[in-house]
Protein backbone atom coordinates (compact mmCIF):
# COMPACT_ATOMS: atom_id res chain seq x y z
CA UNK A 1 0.00 0.00 0.00
CA UNK A 2 1.19 3.63 -0.87
CA UNK A 3 0.44 6.55 1.56
CA UNK A 4 0.75 9.78 -0.16
CA UNK A 5 2.01 11.81 2.96
CA UNK A 6 2.00 15.64 3.19
CA UNK A 7 3.80 17.72 5.67
CA UNK A 8 2.27 21.39 5.83
CA UNK A 9 4.70 23.95 7.74
CA UNK A 10 5.23 27.97 7.70
CA UNK A 11 7.83 27.96 6.23
CA UNK A 12 8.01 25.13 3.41
CA UNK A 13 4.90 22.06 2.28
CA UNK A 14 6.49 18.73 1.52
CA UNK A 15 5.14 15.65 0.44
CA UNK A 16 6.09 12.12 -0.34
CA UNK A 17 4.98 8.68 -1.55
CA UNK A 18 5.73 6.37 1.74
CA UNK A 19 5.99 2.11 1.62
CA UNK A 20 4.37 -0.56 3.95
CA UNK A 21 8.42 -0.29 5.45
CA UNK A 22 8.08 3.08 6.20
CA UNK A 23 10.21 4.42 3.04
CA UNK A 24 9.70 7.77 1.41
CA UNK A 25 10.33 6.49 -1.94
CA UNK A 26 9.96 10.17 -3.74
CA UNK A 27 9.82 13.48 -2.20
CA UNK A 28 8.82 17.13 -3.40
CA UNK A 29 9.27 19.96 -1.52
CA UNK A 30 7.75 23.93 -1.88
CA UNK A 31 7.56 26.91 -0.50
CA UNK A 32 4.47 27.64 1.66
CA UNK A 33 2.17 30.28 0.28
CA UNK A 34 2.34 33.46 2.01
CA UNK A 35 -0.93 34.30 1.24
CA UNK A 36 -3.92 34.63 3.85
CA UNK A 37 -6.12 33.18 1.31
CA UNK A 38 -7.43 29.21 1.46
CA UNK A 39 -7.17 29.11 -2.44
CA UNK A 40 -3.58 29.76 -2.51
CA UNK A 41 -2.83 27.05 -0.46
CA UNK A 42 -4.85 24.50 -2.30
CA UNK A 43 -3.20 25.59 -5.31
CA UNK A 44 0.01 24.91 -3.96
CA UNK A 45 -0.65 21.73 -2.50
CA UNK A 46 -2.61 20.83 -5.81
CA UNK A 47 0.76 21.37 -7.73
CA UNK A 48 2.87 19.59 -4.99
CA UNK A 49 1.19 16.03 -4.79
CA UNK A 50 0.67 16.03 -8.62
CA UNK A 51 2.82 14.06 -9.78
CA UNK A 52 2.56 11.72 -6.51
CA UNK A 53 -1.01 11.03 -6.60
CA UNK A 54 -0.91 8.18 -9.29
CA UNK A 55 -1.03 4.55 -7.20
CA UNK A 56 -1.33 6.10 -4.17
CA UNK A 57 -4.37 3.92 -1.94
CA UNK A 58 -4.31 7.21 0.51
CA UNK A 59 -3.49 10.63 1.94
CA UNK A 60 -2.04 11.24 5.47
CA UNK A 61 -1.33 15.27 6.60
CA UNK A 62 0.61 16.18 8.95
CA UNK A 63 0.04 20.20 9.06
CA UNK A 64 0.76 23.04 11.36
CA UNK A 65 -2.16 24.77 13.34
CA UNK A 66 -4.50 22.68 15.52
CA UNK A 67 -6.20 19.94 13.57
CA UNK A 68 -9.90 18.88 14.70
CA UNK A 69 -12.39 17.29 12.08
CA UNK A 70 -9.97 17.46 9.30
CA UNK A 71 -9.94 21.60 9.83
CA UNK A 72 -6.59 23.37 9.99
CA UNK A 73 -7.37 26.74 12.90
CA UNK A 74 -3.99 28.42 13.09
CA UNK A 75 -3.18 29.28 16.62
CA UNK A 76 -0.78 31.96 15.53
CA UNK A 77 -2.10 32.84 11.87
CA UNK A 78 0.91 34.85 11.45
CA UNK A 79 2.74 31.51 11.14
CA UNK A 80 0.76 30.96 7.85
CA UNK A 81 0.70 34.42 5.91
CA UNK A 82 -1.98 35.18 7.98
CA UNK A 83 -4.37 32.07 7.13
CA UNK A 84 -6.02 30.99 10.48
CA UNK A 85 -8.54 28.33 8.63
CA UNK A 86 -8.29 26.19 6.05
CA UNK A 87 -10.50 22.50 4.79
CA UNK A 88 -7.77 20.67 4.94
CA UNK A 89 -8.90 17.08 4.22
CA UNK A 90 -12.14 18.24 2.42
CA UNK A 91 -9.60 20.08 0.07
CA UNK A 92 -7.04 17.07 -0.25
CA UNK A 93 -10.13 14.86 -0.85
CA UNK A 94 -11.17 16.94 -3.60
CA UNK A 95 -7.53 17.36 -5.67
CA UNK A 96 -6.43 13.48 -4.77
CA UNK A 97 -10.24 11.74 -5.26
CA UNK A 98 -8.45 9.38 -1.93
CA UNK A 99 -9.27 8.68 1.59
CA UNK A 100 -7.05 11.07 3.49
CA UNK A 101 -6.74 12.34 7.63
CA UNK A 102 -4.43 14.24 9.31
CA UNK A 103 -3.25 15.37 12.20
CA UNK A 104 -0.90 18.50 13.93
CA UNK A 105 2.65 18.27 12.64
CA UNK A 106 4.60 18.23 16.04
CA UNK A 107 1.93 15.43 16.96
CA UNK A 108 2.96 13.10 14.14
CA UNK A 109 6.23 13.88 14.38
CA UNK A 110 5.72 12.47 17.85
CA UNK A 111 4.05 9.61 16.61
CA UNK A 112 7.13 8.54 14.24
CA UNK A 113 9.78 9.36 16.99
CA UNK A 114 8.04 7.40 19.34
CA UNK A 115 8.19 4.52 16.63
CA UNK A 116 11.74 4.70 15.94
CA UNK A 117 13.02 4.32 19.98
CA UNK A 118 14.73 1.09 19.96
CA UNK A 119 13.55 0.65 23.67
CA UNK A 120 10.24 2.18 24.43
CA UNK A 121 9.43 4.63 27.19
CA UNK A 122 6.38 5.39 29.20
CA UNK A 123 6.26 9.14 27.93
CA UNK A 124 8.41 10.51 25.18
CA UNK A 125 7.46 14.15 24.10
CA UNK A 126 8.51 15.51 20.59
CA UNK A 127 9.17 19.27 20.18
CA UNK A 128 9.69 21.17 16.76
CA UNK A 129 11.43 24.36 16.71
CA UNK A 130 10.97 25.56 12.98
CA UNK A 131 8.92 28.35 11.69
CA UNK A 132 6.66 27.82 15.12
CA UNK A 133 7.39 25.95 18.55
CA UNK A 134 5.64 22.95 18.00
CA UNK A 135 5.06 19.49 20.68
CA UNK A 136 3.88 16.03 20.80
CA UNK A 137 3.13 14.21 23.73
CA UNK A 138 3.30 10.35 23.78
CA UNK A 139 2.22 8.02 26.61
CA UNK A 140 2.51 4.42 26.80
CA UNK A 141 2.45 3.89 22.81
CA UNK A 142 -0.87 6.60 22.93
CA UNK A 143 -0.68 9.92 20.86
CA UNK A 144 -2.13 12.96 22.89
CA UNK A 145 -4.43 14.96 20.62
CA UNK A 146 -6.73 15.91 22.94
CA UNK A 147 -10.66 16.36 22.26
CA UNK A 148 -10.26 19.49 20.17
CA UNK A 149 -6.54 18.58 18.57
CA UNK A 150 -4.89 21.45 20.98
CA UNK A 151 -2.87 18.96 23.41
CA UNK A 152 0.89 19.40 22.82
CA UNK A 153 0.56 22.94 21.91
CA UNK A 154 3.62 23.69 24.42
CA UNK A 155 5.32 27.09 22.06
CA UNK A 156 2.20 28.83 23.51
CA UNK A 157 3.53 28.36 26.81
CA UNK A 158 4.78 31.52 28.89
CA UNK A 159 8.56 32.15 28.73
CA UNK A 160 8.68 35.78 29.68
CA UNK A 161 5.90 38.24 30.58
CA UNK A 162 8.11 41.11 29.43
CA UNK A 163 8.63 39.39 25.98
CA UNK A 164 7.32 40.01 22.61
CA UNK A 165 3.45 39.51 21.93
CA UNK A 166 2.96 36.49 20.26
CA UNK A 167 0.87 35.70 17.28
CA UNK A 168 -1.53 33.75 19.35
CA UNK A 169 -2.84 37.01 21.36
CA UNK A 170 -0.42 35.84 24.57
CA UNK A 171 2.37 37.71 26.16
CA UNK A 172 5.95 36.31 26.08
CA UNK A 173 5.19 32.81 24.82
CA UNK A 174 8.14 30.19 24.31
CA UNK A 175 7.26 30.49 20.02
CA UNK A 176 7.61 34.08 19.77
CA UNK A 177 11.39 33.83 21.20
CA UNK A 178 12.99 30.68 20.40
CA UNK A 179 11.26 29.71 17.03
CA UNK A 180 12.97 30.54 13.62
CA UNK A 181 9.99 33.54 13.51
CA UNK A 182 10.81 34.60 16.68
CA UNK A 183 14.50 34.82 16.50
CA UNK A 184 14.44 36.98 12.99
CA UNK A 185 11.56 38.92 14.74
CA UNK A 186 14.00 39.90 17.42
CA UNK A 187 16.82 40.95 14.99
CA UNK A 188 18.26 44.55 14.57
CA UNK A 189 20.73 46.48 12.75
CA UNK A 190 22.38 44.75 10.25
CA UNK A 191 20.09 41.79 10.86
CA UNK A 192 17.35 43.08 10.51
CA UNK A 193 15.13 41.24 7.76
CA UNK A 194 16.79 37.85 7.34
CA UNK A 195 15.52 34.94 8.25
CA UNK A 196 16.78 32.46 10.65
CA UNK A 197 18.43 30.41 8.47
CA UNK A 198 21.12 33.28 7.78
CA UNK A 199 20.65 34.39 10.82
CA UNK A 200 22.29 31.05 11.84
CA UNK A 201 25.26 31.20 8.98
CA UNK A 202 26.14 34.74 10.54
CA UNK A 203 26.55 33.29 14.31
CA UNK A 204 29.19 30.75 12.80
CA UNK A 205 31.04 33.39 11.40
CA UNK A 206 30.97 34.87 14.85
CA UNK A 207 28.61 37.87 14.42
CA UNK A 208 27.85 39.02 18.16
CA UNK A 209 24.16 39.91 18.17
CA UNK A 210 23.46 36.65 15.66
CA UNK A 211 24.83 34.28 18.55
CA UNK A 212 23.20 36.36 20.94
CA UNK A 213 19.80 35.49 19.49
CA UNK A 214 20.57 31.84 19.27
CA UNK A 215 21.69 31.68 22.61
CA UNK A 216 18.47 33.26 23.66
CA UNK A 217 16.22 30.92 21.61
CA UNK A 218 18.48 27.50 22.99
CA UNK A 219 17.88 28.70 26.82
CA UNK A 220 14.63 29.35 26.39
CA UNK A 221 13.89 26.27 24.75
CA UNK A 222 15.96 24.73 27.93
CA UNK A 223 13.48 25.95 29.77
CA UNK A 224 10.47 24.76 28.42
CA UNK A 225 12.05 21.43 28.44
CA UNK A 226 12.12 22.10 31.98
CA UNK A 227 8.60 22.48 32.72
CA UNK A 228 7.53 19.44 29.94
CA UNK A 229 9.40 17.16 32.42
CA UNK A 230 7.37 18.77 35.58
CA UNK A 231 4.01 18.32 32.87
CA UNK A 232 5.24 14.25 31.92
CA UNK A 233 7.82 13.23 34.40
CA UNK A 234 9.24 12.27 30.56
CA UNK A 235 11.83 9.95 29.97
CA UNK A 236 13.26 12.04 27.04
CA UNK A 237 12.72 14.90 24.80
CA UNK A 238 13.37 14.44 20.92
CA UNK A 239 13.88 17.90 19.24
CA UNK A 240 13.27 18.21 15.70
CA UNK A 241 12.56 21.07 13.05
CA UNK A 242 15.15 23.05 11.05
CA UNK A 243 16.28 25.56 13.98
CA UNK A 244 15.95 22.14 16.41
CA UNK A 245 18.39 20.29 13.88
CA UNK A 246 20.28 22.82 13.14
CA UNK A 247 24.68 22.27 13.96
CA UNK A 248 25.34 23.50 17.69
CA UNK A 249 21.61 23.76 18.80
CA UNK A 250 20.75 20.92 20.84
CA UNK A 251 24.63 21.36 22.29
CA UNK A 252 23.49 24.48 23.56
CA UNK A 253 20.32 23.58 24.58
CA UNK A 254 21.45 20.58 26.84
CA UNK A 255 24.37 23.02 28.27
CA UNK A 256 21.36 25.29 29.54
CA UNK A 257 19.50 22.31 30.61
CA UNK A 258 21.96 21.11 32.61
CA UNK A 259 22.20 24.45 34.67
CA UNK A 260 18.31 23.08 35.65
CA UNK A 261 17.90 21.48 39.40
CA UNK A 262 18.28 17.74 39.07
CA UNK A 263 14.24 17.10 38.57
CA UNK A 264 13.87 18.57 35.80
CA UNK A 265 16.83 16.53 33.50
CA UNK A 266 15.55 14.68 30.86
CA UNK A 267 17.50 12.73 27.58
CA UNK A 268 17.44 15.44 24.98
CA UNK A 269 17.97 13.46 21.33
CA UNK A 270 18.00 14.57 18.23
CA UNK A 271 14.69 13.76 15.38
CA UNK A 272 16.26 10.37 14.24
CA UNK A 273 13.65 11.02 11.33
CA UNK A 274 15.08 14.16 10.94
CA UNK A 275 13.19 16.68 8.21
CA UNK A 276 11.07 13.48 7.74
CA UNK A 277 9.09 12.99 10.63
CA UNK A 278 6.08 14.68 10.32
CA UNK A 279 5.72 12.85 7.05
CA UNK A 280 6.16 9.41 8.01
CA UNK A 281 4.24 10.09 11.47
CA UNK A 282 1.00 11.27 9.45
CA UNK A 283 1.68 7.86 7.25
CA UNK A 284 1.82 5.79 10.75
CA UNK A 285 -1.19 7.93 11.93
CA UNK A 286 -3.14 6.60 7.99
CA UNK A 287 -2.69 3.23 9.38
CA UNK A 288 -4.44 3.26 12.20
CA UNK A 289 -6.60 5.76 11.36
CA UNK A 290 -7.94 4.58 7.93
CA UNK A 291 -6.52 0.75 7.50
P1 LIG B 1 8.44 24.40 8.65
O1 LIG B 1 8.24 25.33 9.80
O2 LIG B 1 7.77 24.84 7.40
O3 LIG B 1 8.14 22.98 9.03
P2 LIG B 1 11.39 24.26 8.94
O4 LIG B 1 11.41 23.13 9.93
O5 LIG B 1 12.35 24.18 7.81
O6 LIG B 1 9.98 24.45 8.23
O7 LIG B 1 11.61 25.61 9.76
C1 LIG B 1 11.67 26.84 9.13
C2 LIG B 1 12.52 27.80 9.95
O8 LIG B 1 13.83 27.26 10.12
C3 LIG B 1 12.69 29.15 9.28
O9 LIG B 1 12.65 30.14 10.29
C4 LIG B 1 14.08 29.06 8.63
O10 LIG B 1 14.72 30.34 8.52
C5 LIG B 1 14.82 28.17 9.64
N1 LIG B 1 15.89 27.37 9.01
C6 LIG B 1 15.85 26.69 7.84
N2 LIG B 1 17.00 26.05 7.59
C7 LIG B 1 17.82 26.33 8.64
C8 LIG B 1 19.17 25.99 8.98
N3 LIG B 1 19.91 25.22 8.18
N4 LIG B 1 19.68 26.45 10.14
C9 LIG B 1 18.92 27.22 10.96
N5 LIG B 1 17.66 27.61 10.70
C10 LIG B 1 17.11 27.16 9.56
C1 LIG C 1 2.46 26.95 15.82
C2 LIG C 1 1.12 26.28 15.49
C3 LIG C 1 1.26 24.78 15.80
C4 LIG C 1 2.45 24.14 15.09
C5 LIG C 1 3.74 24.91 15.44
C6 LIG C 1 4.93 24.42 14.63
C7 LIG C 1 -0.19 27.41 13.75
C8 LIG C 1 -0.38 27.67 12.28
N1 LIG C 1 0.77 26.53 14.11
O1 LIG C 1 2.65 26.92 17.20
O2 LIG C 1 0.08 24.10 15.46
O3 LIG C 1 2.57 22.79 15.45
O4 LIG C 1 3.54 26.31 15.14
O5 LIG C 1 4.64 24.57 13.25
O6 LIG C 1 -0.91 27.97 14.53
P1 LIG C 1 5.73 24.76 12.10
O7 LIG C 1 5.05 25.49 11.01
O8 LIG C 1 6.86 25.50 12.69
O9 LIG C 1 6.13 23.37 11.73
ZN1 LIG D 1 1.64 32.03 21.52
Amino acid sequence: MTTLAIDIGGTKLAAGRVNDALQITERREMPTPASKTPEALADALQQLVQPLVSGATRVAVASTGIIHDGILTSINPANLGGLARFPLVETLSRITALPCVALNDAQAAALAEYHALLTPVPVMVFITVSTGVGGGIVSHGKLLTGEGGLAGHIGHTLADPRGPRCGCGRIGCVEAIASGRGIAAAARGDLQGLDAKTIFARAQQGHTQAVALITHSAQTLARLIADVKAVTDCECVVVGGSVGLAEGYLAQVKAFLAEEPQAYQTELREARFRHDAGLLGAALWAEGALS
